[in-house]
């Protein structure tokens, strides 16, 4: 039997992105710290956390969660933030309409910046407030929207952690097998000019 080591082979690297105030850094420090945070402090400037977890056939992987930290003001995603994202995770309120709309537009700046083969899920954040009467976007329309763009869609409380565990583990398991490059990898001096990229990764 394999027993996991301390630090797993294999990292994987989350982006969450969305509009400013849906949640994005509570939902990192969540899933991560285990317990909710009302008074996070955004950092500024390029900042993760890193956690890790079991996939469905055993293995573990290291998961750096990348938080936006102030970049969401843009609507455009700087290169070297979704770098080599395996996953990216386009979070919106529920309680908020306008972040709905707003994620079709995160979606498009994270194809343009990200690997092409990037995992992309949607998250509907601030259910527990939803829940008591102040829901915006319905699940049907969340769902569609999702269909549409070829993502899954999950709906989470940052504070009572409904469906965050749930929401990481499942794309972590949805990450093709082909990116799950080891950490130290030997690099062939005598390939061909320019190499390739088998991630199609364009930043
Ligand atoms: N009730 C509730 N509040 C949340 C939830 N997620 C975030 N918040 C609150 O919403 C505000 C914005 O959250 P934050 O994580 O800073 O959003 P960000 O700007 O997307 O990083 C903060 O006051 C959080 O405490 C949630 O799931 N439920
Ligand atoms: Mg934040």
């Amino acid at each position: 039997m394999e027993v996991p080591s301390e630090e797993p082979d294999t990292r994987y690297k989350v982006v969450l992105v969305g509009s400013l105030g849906t949640g994005k850094s509570s939902l990192a420090h969540t899933f991560v710290r285990g317990h909710f945070d009302p008074h996070i402090v955004s950092t500024v400037g390029s900042s993760f956390i890193s956690t890790s977890l079991e996939l469905s056939d055993g293995k573990a992987v290291a998961l750096d969660v990348w938080d936006t930290s102030g970049q969401e003001v843009y609507k455009s995603l700087a290169k070297i933030y979704c770098r080599a994202a395996n996953i990216g995770v386009v979070v919106f309120s529920l309680t908020e309409y306008s972040s709905f709309e707003s994620a079709r537009e995160w979606v498009t700046s994270l194809r343009a910046t990200a690997p092409e083969g990037i995992v992309i899920g949607i998250a509907g954040n601030k259910l527990d407030i939803a829940n008591a009467g102040k829901r915006q976007v319905s699940r049907e329309d969340a769902l569609a929207f999702a269909a549409e763009i070829g993502a899954s869609y999950f709906e989470t409380s940052a504070l009572t952690r409904e469906g965050v565990p749930e929401l990481f583990t499942s794309l972590a398991n949805k990450v093709p097998r082909s990116t799950m490059a080891p950490r130290r990898t030997t690099v062939r001096l005598d390939g061909p000019p320019g190499g390739s990229s088998s991630s199609g990764c364009s930043c």
